[in-house]
């Protein structure tokens, strides 16, 4: 599919630049499901798009009629809610609109402790709600599964009004008095992606409309509503997409006073776009729930006092610092532990578990690890109900099913295809981890799901313009269902580089086929400069940033990896494919001589090679602890040694020389991998006694290497 239409595009742009432009951005419009002009022109303008009815939702009516009469009567009402981002932005923005409406009704709200009660409605809570006697609870952000909960509250005199965005579990009906939910087969609504917060905005909506209320400005909910939208990684389409890109628009004017104070403390100059939302605010938020202390993050979305919302700000940032103490030492330790491991260990699924690691914070861990590694991770906690693990998957695997597969093991569990949080007693982990691993090693992921690099648009030189920089802008906000585009640019050629931002980052000048001089930026690439020089082509996977700085705009490439173009053989062209085969192969040389053609000699290593490794890692081993591309490092060791060696050879030699415990190395990712000389270990083995030696001598590819 991708390379016929990279057929296409290169064809068309032999003859037309601007078609092959709109053939570009159409293939790009069309990858999105957006086929008819009508579709495709009320996508690129979703400031101009229209929100649903939010009285499509069947129980929408009724719901407004029970509030609006509770309003009325000055009943106490209690918000309960969520310690997550979308949970905490749903409750505030019923919070905040109730007591707006200023009845004198009491309005109130209650947010379970994510460490002491869980998520949702449970026993403990509803004692406290019904210690509390409200006469209306509303829920948000959960409460479609809690029937007994519920049904406990309705006993107790209560009434109760869910709102939810959660699968419901269809056996049984919810016996709330109504209940919102876009994921109920009869809701009546026509979008099924809200967010929590995005169904209490559809909540807020409708009352006003009931009311008749048009002094209320529902900017300040619209923002928060954003805010949970992308927090809780809901699909950036039809109505979320109008209303995060509504929200953008209004933001730093608009939102509650939480909100804007921190978007001015964190970004004051750059153009706010949705990945502040999922990087500087949602965190932040997060940090709350996951710290144990919910007060200043409620605080923050709720007070309207300067003074008050300061406060909570500062707290805030302090939680987020401890969390992000807390997770880099989990992190570590993690690594540690999986490199301990052996292989059959963590090639299809990796299970860690340290009781002593906080609960709150295993789920990014967990993510952080599928990052790294790119296979499903669970990370386990202690906590009082046992060990408590949260499951990230990756590709097509699914992660549920497999937990699935060891329930005769666990507490609890529960959650979707690609994350999902289980409890095992202690006792019974091992068990659960093995029956883990061997469901995965029987399913094993499709690696191709992952491997991107190879699937994405091939972009002719000639429609590198500013034009297409500006039309892309038009794709955003981005988000779930709504990537931001990347590019393959072939065979560039490296003009000019210098590093920035203390030596951390790259900012590159690169010549195109055209003879065009384009600018790029590479973060965090310190590697740069032992891997490439001045004249060097390049191969780029790349976003194309149209930015502006001090009110000029100009196009810029971001670079998200690099190879250099493909020449020789096969083991330089695609040596995780070799690699591949080699492993799956049990490590036999054979069916790769036959399958690619390839000569023997070509995977023979000598003491030179070995020698001239050792003496690079050396001396650059600073650059690579970072991590390094295996292709780009061969080919530096190759120039900066004078020696001949490949990729494949390389793998080899830096397996010996970790056998032997001169260096500790791992892989990032498929083609990645990271190196630091080990200054703890004295009594090494000598190169032949490595298994890795013995292997390849047996199969007579080793050369004269002495002791
Ligand atoms: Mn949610």
């Amino acid at each position: 599919m991708t390379q016929s239409f990279n057929r296409q595009l290169k064809e068309a742009a032999e003859v037309s630049i601007s078609e092959a432009e709109e053939i570009c951005f159409s293939g790009l419009l069309e990858a999105r499901g957006l086929y008819d002009a009508a579709a495709q022109a009320e996508y690129l303008d979703p400031l101009s798009g229209d929100f649903f009815d939010p009285f499509l939702f069947k129980d929408m009516l009724l719901t407004c009629e029970i509030i609006a009469e509770s309003l009325l009567n000055q009943e106490k009402i209690i918000v309960y809610g969520d310690y997550d981002c979308d949970g905490l932005t749903a409750t505030a923005i019923v919070v905040r609109l109730l007591r707006k409406l200023n009845t004198g009704a009491d309005i109130k709200y209650l947010i379970p402790d994510r460490l002491e009660d869980g998520y949702g409605l449970s026993n403990k809570t509803v004692n406290s709600l019904i210690t509390e006697k409200p006469d209306l609870v509303i829920t948000v952000d959960c409460g479609i599964n809690d029937h007994q909960e519920i049904e406990r509250l309705m006993q107790a005199g209560i009434k109760v009004i869910v709102t939810d965005h959660h699968q419901p579990d269809n056996a049984q009906v919810n016996p709330a008095l109504t209940v919102l939910n876009p994921q109920l087969a009869d809701s009546g609504y026509p979008f099924t992606g809200l967010s929590g917060a995005g169904v209490a905005f559809k909540l807020a909506q409708a009352l006003v409309l009931y009311l008749e209320n048009d002094e209320i400005d529902l900017s300040p909910a619209l923002c928060l509503a954003a805010v949970g939208t992308v927090a809780d990684s809901m699909p950036l389409e039809s109505e979320n997409r109008i209303l995060v890109a509504l929200a953008l628009s209004v933001f730093r004017e608009k939102a509650s006073l939480g909100l804007r104070l921190i978007t001015e403390k964190i970004n004051n100059s750059a153009k706010l776009d949705v990945s502040f939302f999922s990087f500087s605010i949602g965190p932040r938020l997060n940090a709350a729930g996951r710290m144990g202390n919910l007060t200043p993050a409620i605080t923050l979305l709720l007070s309207d006092k300067t003074e008050e919302v300061e406060n909570a700000l500062a707290e805030l940032e302090e939680l987020n610092e401890q969390r992000k103490e807390l997770e880099q030492d989990i992190f570590s330790e993690a690594i540690t532990q999986i490199e301990q491991m052996p292989l059959a260990e963590k090639q299809n699924i990796i299970i860690i578990a340290d009781k002593e690691w906080h609960p709150g914070i295993i789920g990014i861990v967990s993510s952080r690890l599928v990052e790294r590694y790119t296979v499903p991770v669970i990370t386990f906690a202690g906590s009082e109900k046992g060990l408590q693990g949260s499951a990230r998957s990756v590709g097509d695997f699914d992660i549920l099913a497999a937990i699935d597969s060891a329930s005769e093991y666990t507490v609890t569990y529960g959650g979707h295809l690609q994350a999902a949080g289980v409890t095992v007693k202690p006792e019974n982990y091992s068990m659960f981890r093995q029956c883990l691993l061997d469901y995965a090693s029987a399913n094993p992921i499709k690696k191709s799901d992952i491997e991107e690099f190879q699937y994405q648009y091939i972009l002719p030189h000639c429609i590198l313009t500013e034009h297409l920089a500006k039309t892309l802008v038009m794709l955003e906000p981005y988000g779930q269902k709504n990537d931001r585009p990347s590019f393959v640019l072939e065979n560039l050629k490296i003009e000019q580089w210098r590093t920035v931002g203390q030596g951390k980052h790259v900012s590159l000048t690169l010549r195109l086929e055209d003879d065009r001089l384009v600018s790029a930026i590479a973060f965090n690439a310190q590697e740069f400069s032992r891997l490439f020089r001045q004249n060097d082509l390049v191969n780029l996977l790349v976003y194309i940033n149209w930015q502006e700085w001090n009110n000029r705009f100009s196009m810029q490439l971001q670079i998200l990896d690099w190879v250099v173009p493909a020449s020789g053989n096969l083991i330089w062209q695609d040596c995780a494919r070799v690699e591949n085969t080699f492993q799956l192969d049990n490590q036999q040389i054979d069916n790769l001589l036959n399958m690619y053609g390839l000569d023997k000699k070509q995977f023979e290593i000598s003491n030179e090679q070995i020698i001239a490794v050792t003496r690079y890692i050396q001396q650059y081993v600073a650059d690579l602890e970072g991590g390094f591309n295996i292709t780009l490092l061969a080919r530096a060791i190759a120039r900066e040694m004078k020696i001949f060696i490949n990729p494949f050879i390389l793998t080899r030699i830096l397996s010996m020389l970790e056998e032997i415990e001169f260096i500790e190395s791992d892989q990032i990712d498929k083609s990645n991998r990271r190196v630091i000389i080990n200054n703890d270990s004295n009594q090494r083995k000598s190169i032949q006694d490595t298994e890795t030696w013995q292997n390849l001598n047996a199969q007579e590819l080793m050369l004269n290497v002495k002791r």
